[in-house]
């Protein structure tokens, strides 16, 4: 998808020019795929832009450089005020917003110890990820014939930035074929999640959602997902799930913050329910959206006001 450009990109501490953010080609990351990275979105509410859990990305930014041994040279509270100050300086009502932590030049070779860490942030509009239609329609996903990366190869709890070739992988398998999205499975078989959304079942009027253990990210959006279900009385449970669960599921979804919740019409060509998105993920995806704008009073701790 195209970057729509605009004004300002934080880099370790300054708010330098769009064109000028730019590093030398012998940037470690770029060589051995070590990072981490957040994905976060500023919703526009009544009280101008609010980004959406940010002290929540922030300590699963910080919990992901722990994983692999990265040590960012800011604090939680420092990123968070810089992610604001980014937003508000590009003059922005709701974008995405991208930090992201590399190593940066002057060190080769596998050992990352001694290089120097590198924070950047930039944000940009960034309309419907799995497009307009996914919304309404629901979208069409495949199971990869990748698998997820088992934790002892490299963890899928960390938002690593080379982890991202297995999504990658699977996200061009899927769209070669004709489909919108892919499914991925654990080492051990299990559904573990999209290549960059976390996914949930209904059958019987009862949730389910793979755990962590399953090779699946903490979603953030997964987490308000559960929160929101729970509050409208649905029992909601993280267990494992086998791909012929999806198949025969009354209702599926996908919930990401670039995706935020798209219903699931099928997969590997089995019509879920009716084919049209269900009665309970129509229901959160509209809770949902009411939240991130500030129209859900119960929900109003999940929003960080950028002024
Ligand atoms: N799983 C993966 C692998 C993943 O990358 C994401 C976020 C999620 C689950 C959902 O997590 P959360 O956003 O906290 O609900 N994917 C980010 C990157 C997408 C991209 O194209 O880049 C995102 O949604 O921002």
């Amino acid at each position: 998808m195209p970057i729509t450009k605009v004004e300002k990109i934080w880099m370790d501490g300054t708010l330098v020019d769009w064109d000028d953010a730019k590093v030398h080609v012998l940037t470690h990351s770029l060589h051995y795929g070590l990072g981490v990275f957040e994905g976060i979105r500023a919703y526009s509410t009544s009280r101008g832009p609010a980004v959406f859990r940010l002290t929540d990305h922030i300590r699963r930014l910080f919990n992901s450089a722990k994983i692999l041994m990265i040590d960012i040279p800011f604090s939680p509270e420092a990123l968070i005020e810089a992610t604001k100050e980014t937003v508000a300086v590009n003059g922005l009502d709701a974008c995405y917003i991208r930090p992201l932590v590399y190593l940066g030049y002057g060190e080769m070779g596998l050992n990352p110890l001694p290089c120097e860490v590198n924070v950047s942030i930039a944000v940009w509009p960034w309309g419907a990820y799995l497009g307009e239609d996914g919304f309404t329609k629901g979208v069409n996903m495949k199971i990869s014939s990748w698998r997820r990366h088992d934790p002892n190869t490299i963890p899928p709890a960390a938002k690593g930035t080379g982890m991202y070739i297995n999504s990658c992988l699977a996200k061009v398998e899927a769209l070669k074929a004709g489909y919108d999205e892919a499914i991925l499975l654990s080492p051990q078989g299990y559904v573990s999640e999209c290549t960059g959304e976390n996914i949930f079942i209904v059958r019987d009027g009862r949730i389910f959602t793979p755990p962590v253990a399953a090779g699946a990210l903490e979603g953030i959006t997964q987490s308000s997902v559960m929160t929101i279900a729970r509050d409208l009385g649905y029992e909601l449970e993280t267990t494992n799930i086998l791909r012929s669960d999806l198949y025969t599921a009354d209702e599926a979804f996908l919930s990401g913050t670039a995706a935020e919740i798209v219903p699931i019409r099928s997969v590997d060509d089995r019509v879920i329910g009716t084919g049209e998105p269900g009665t309970v993920s129509k229901k959160i995806q509209e809770i949902y959206f009411s939240t991130v704008k500030g129209e859900v009073d119960r929900y109003q701790d999940w929003l960080e006001h950028v002024r």
